[in-house]
């Protein structure tokens, strides 16, 4: 039989030697995880998914805080060669029915307090099981677990089979399924634990990223396994947790609201900073302000990389050479990268085209959508990744806008298509515009321009109303602009770049 090529295989290890005292995770409140339990504890939380019926190639679909459990869970489907897909914890059951209805679960995982809710739901969409995660409450997932015997399998999977898939906003408001598999997944784990020069058994990763992104899921924690790093594993992020344990720790990843936030607090300096190897940001663009503001307070260059939900990290800047405020790098080992124009031709050194990409870290197309896929690779196999931006004679890349209709608002990603689709069902609209907007905090905020019908009162707080629980909170516009008529092109296209320019 071939080899098994199983993702678990490569973060657990159980053949690779760890202390037996090494801790995973590290999480306030709880007893520490240990790396010698994961074996054991994912052992029987195989089991129960096996008695559920879940088999190589189902999908699970999970909406769960951040806990060791979660963490577990994740472990334990890719141990049985289930297909792991975290959603937002801020989704509405409106929104998670979506999901639910595409991938087609045989397992849905939620929230005690939203078990009863959830579960008719996925009951209604015929999806066989669903359970909560948590201490107690009902259908929990892992009530009597103890009793289970360590089911010591791991399920056979190669390169190729899917290890997850990762749900993206698109243009035409419905979401994708990135389809990422298990080689997708390892590859990129040791380019980027081989690129930062992750120090094994030392390293302490400072991890306050949500777990249903690529950004906390696969690019924090992956490194960490890969280095027997410990994690200190904060459940929600705040400044001051951060502060509280940034000296006890060696490695951070965060998105940029995470730095600006950091510098805005007074009591943030070098000394907090003092065991830190490397500060990591990626996710939206760090502003080159706020690299220097980091250097100027902590003496540390912000390292940024860039990447994506269908890649993984697609660039880095390097760790030993120069870390420039506004560029993303270099493509990373073993990644091809190229800026070509809207026809496919490859561009020269500086000029500015839409990124392509290739490598073992490119997903292999969106769930359920292989005419949508297609178009998103061009004829030799490189995926378009909509970012506008240049590269220099020396591979140095810099993103510079979008080409795609995209909002990234604290590192969440925000399609315009689908805020203006339920704006426009509110009784008085008569059509929006969503645009992204600067913001202190965010880096990018939702703004609606709103024209409504005639002779019609329509007020922000009506369709900020209308609303709720139709769309997640961080999607919703964060303020809202009448006028009478949106500008449009001759073709009858908004035009979004004049919208900008008037709300800024
Ligand atoms: C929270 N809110 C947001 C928001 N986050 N609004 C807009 N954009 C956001 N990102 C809103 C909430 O709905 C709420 O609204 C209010 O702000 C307070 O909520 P909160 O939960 O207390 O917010 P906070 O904890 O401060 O969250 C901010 C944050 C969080 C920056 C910590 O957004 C975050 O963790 N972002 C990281 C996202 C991430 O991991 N991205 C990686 C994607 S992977 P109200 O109205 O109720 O007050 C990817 C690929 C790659 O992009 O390259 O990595
Ligand atoms: P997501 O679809 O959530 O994975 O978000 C991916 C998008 O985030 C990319 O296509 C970029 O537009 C953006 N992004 C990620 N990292 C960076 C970065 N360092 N600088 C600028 N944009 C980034």
């Amino acid at each position: 039989m071939s080899l098994n090529e199983n993702l678990y295989l490569s973060l657990v290890n159980p053949a690779q030697t760890v202390s037996s005292e090494q801790v995973f995770l590290n999480s306030p409140g709880r007893t520490p995880l240990l790396y010698s339990q994961l074996e054991h504890l994912t052992g029987k939380i195989h089991s129960r998914l096996l008695a559920l019926g879940v088999s190589p190639g189902d999908r699970v679909v999970v909406q769960i805080q951040k806990s060791n459990e979660a963490v577990l869970l994740y472990l334990a489907c890719l141990r049985a060669g289930a297909i792991y897909i975290p959603l937002n914890t801020a989704y509405t059951p409106n929104e998670v029915k979506y999901f639910l209805q595409d991938a087609a679960p045989k397992l849905f995982v939620c929230e005690p307090a939203s078990y009863l809710e959830l579960g008719s739901l996925a009951t209604d969409l015929q999806v066989p099981f669903t359970k909560s995660l948590g201490d107690s409450g009902q259908g929990n997932l892992l009530k009597g677990i103890e009793l289970l015997p360590d089911n010591p399998d791991v399920a056979h999977r190669s390169n190729d089979d899917l290890a997850s898939i990762l749900y993206t906003s698109g243009t035409t408001g419905r979401s994708k399924g990135a389809m990422l598999s298990h080689g997708n997944l390892r590859s990129n784990a040791q380019t980027l634990h081989d690129y930062w020069q992750w120090q094994d058994g030392t390293d302490v990763l400072l991890h306050a990223l949500p777990i249903f992104h690529v950004h906390g899921l696969f690019v924090a924690l992956h490194c960490a396994m890969f280095g027997r790093s410990t994690v200190n594993f904060i459940q929600k992020f705040s400044v001051d947790s951060l502060i509280q344990h940034l000296p006890h720790s060696t490695v951070m990843m965060g998105v940029p609201t995470f730095y600006t936030r950091l510098l805005d607090n007074l009591s943030f300096n070098a000394q907090l900073c003092k065991n830190m190897r490397l500060f990591i940001a990626g996710s939206a663009p760090l502003l080159a302000e706020t690299h220097d503001q980091f250097v100027a307070r902590t003496g540390h260059k912000i390292l940024e990389r860039y990447g994506m939900t269908e890649c993984g990290m697609i660039t880095s800047n390097p760790y030993d050479g120069k870390r420039i405020a506004g560029s993303v790098g270099f493509a990373l080992p073993g990644v091809s990268a190229r800026v070509a124009d809207s026809e496919g031709n490859i561009l020269a050194d500086n000029e500015t085209g839409v990124l392509e990409v290739k490598g073992p870290n490119v997903f292999s197309g969106y769930w359920k959508m292989p005419e949508k896929s297609a178009e998103e690779f061009t004829d030799d196999g490189y995926f378009i990744t909509g970012d506008l931006s240049t590269m220099d004679s020396t591979g140095r890349i810099t993103i510079v806008g979008r080409s795609k209709d995209l909002i990234i608002s604290g590192g969440f990603n925000i399609y315009p298509k689908e805020i203006e689709t339920e704006i426009d069902q509110i009784e008085g609209v008569k059509e929006s515009a969503v645009i992204g907007v600067p913001h202190a905090d965010f880096g990018e905020a939702v703004l609606a321009v709103v024209v409504a019908e005639a002779n019609c009162e329509l007020s922000g707080d009506v369709i900020l109303e209308s609303l709720q629980g139709r769309l997640a909170k961080f999607k919703q516009p964060k303020s809202i602009v009448f006028i009478d008529e949106l500008p449009r092109n001759v073709m009858g296209k908004v035009q979004k770049a004049q919208l900008r320019a008037n709300h800024q």
